[in-house]
């Protein structure tokens, strides 16, 4: 079959990004805020589903809250292996507007390109906007593709409690996203995953596209310390069991000692840390923090997991505190498919891009999906490298040409047998 001819609507993208941006946006600050099933991810997810109609995509959602929006093929048979295109629409608090969102609605407007040339394509296209990517309300992240990619029990993630003591199949039921298609029905040939890189490299290198070839491991814990309140005026340091001073002591040893022993990959975050009584003159007797560890190989990762656990058991020795660790996500580095990752730089290169190959600092719905598909994506630059922040950036001509790479990726699989 020929390659077709197909357009881009760079307009179109770039009004909906921004349209879908607007939801949830914070008062007087920029960004915008829409966690994981609440009422303005709801909103968005709403707004979603409308775009979806407009284009006249079959909509599904299942169990988990995924949410698919279906471009059929031109027989009943194309249907059978489609390629899907996702990546998420929920964002973490006071976000930007284009992590996960911009891989959404450039599914859309790969759709939107089909339908403008009236050529219905030889296999389906199924663009997915995966439940609870970013895991800072509900614990791991990338829930929906996890589940999705049958890794994840789905009655476990429905009992899922977050951050705020509510329950996800409550919520999504609230929010009226509970589905009745089973996670992983619709299995694609192949899973494209368009992204912000998140980080500062092809910015720096004057590249225009990220041919994402693997994407690191990822470790979070919970650490809950238990201590003595105390008079912060009158307790010896000797007799103290200072629950945020332990809790401080753990974040210096992470960058010093952990990050300190693999400088150039690992990387650790105490993201979230919250002390009770947490008065300026009381001793605290609860720390509750989070460590987000990192690193692209899997050996390195165990061994920095290894060094705070032996911190672990040093400093509650030392200050005499009780600590207990909890899991909320474990994932091993993964690698994409080949395959695609050498059409996808055929594709910038066809297309006169600069480009060049890299992995992914960020956790990713691909991640999940490569479980059960050939995976791959696509980077387009962030300026400065900032992300999970309002002032996340990409220049509209870099989104434009993303989507560009994406539209050219498909059309030409979908024209191969
Ligand atoms: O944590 C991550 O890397 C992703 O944003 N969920
Ligand atoms: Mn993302
Ligand atoms: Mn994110």
């Amino acid at each position: 079959m020929p390659v077709p001819t197909l357009a881009l609507d760079a307009g179109r993208l770039l009004e909906q990004i921004r349209l879908l941006g607007a939801i949830g946006a914070d008062a007087g600050q920029g960004g915008r805020t829409r966690i994981a099933l609440t009422d303005d991810e709801k909103a968005g997810r709403d707004l979603l589903m409308q775009w979806m109609r407009e284009l006249e995509l079959d909509v599904r959602v299942d169990r988990i809250g995924n949410l698919f929006g279906i471009l059929h093929a031109a027989t009943d048979t194309g249907d059978e292996e489609p390629l899907m295109i996702g990546s998420h629409i929920d964002t973490v608090r006071n976000a930007g507007a284009l992590d996960g969102c911009y891989g959404v609605l450039s599914g859309l407007a790969v759709a939107r390109a089909y339908r403008a040339s009236g050529i219905a394509p030889q296999r389906a296209i199924v663009i997915g906007a995966f439940t609870n990517e970013e895991g800072v309300r509900f614990q791991p992240d990338m829930m929906g593709s996890l589940v999705y990619a049958g890794a994840l029990d789905i009655q476990a993630a429905l009992d899922t409690v977050g951050t705020d003591g509510a329950r996800l199949g409550d919520e999504l039921a609230r929010i009226g996203y509970a589905g009745d298609m089973e996670p992983g029905a619709i299995v694609p040939r192949e899973y494209l995953e368009l992204h912000i890189e998140q980080g500062p490299v092809l910015q720096a290198e004057g590249q225009l596209i990220g041919v994402v070839e693997n994407l690191q491991g990822i470790s979070w814990q919970k650490i809950t310390m238990q201590g003595t309140a105390n008079h912060a005026g009158t307790t010896p340091t000797r007799l103290r069991h200072d629950a945020g001073y332990a809790a401080c002591a753990v974040a210096a040893f992470l960058r010093e000692e952990v990050v300190g022993a693999a400088p150039d990959t690992t990387l650790a975050t105490v993201g979230s840390l919250r002390l009770e009584p947490d008065l300026i003159n009381v001793i605290a007797r609860k720390a509750t923090f989070t460590v987000d560890l990192r690193d692209p190989d899997e050996q390195r990762l165990q061994a920095a997991e290894k060094r705070l656990a032996g911190f672990l058991a040093q400093i509650a020795e030392r200050e005499g505190v009780e600590i207990e660790t909890e899991c909320l996500a474990r994932f091993a580095p993964v690698v994409f498919d080949a395959g695609l990752a050498d059409e996808i730089e055929a594709s910038a290169r066809r297309l006169g891009f600069s480009h060049r190959r890299m992995t992914s600092g960020a956790g990713h719905d691909a991640q999940m999906i490569a479980r059960i598909a050939p995976a791959a994506m696509i980077f387009v630059p962030s300026r400065d490298g900032i992300s999970h922040n309002p002032r996340e950036h990409t220049d509209d001509e870099q989104l434009a040409q993303g989507a560009q790479v994406l539209l050219d990726v498909v059309r030409r699989r979908l024209a191969s047998a």
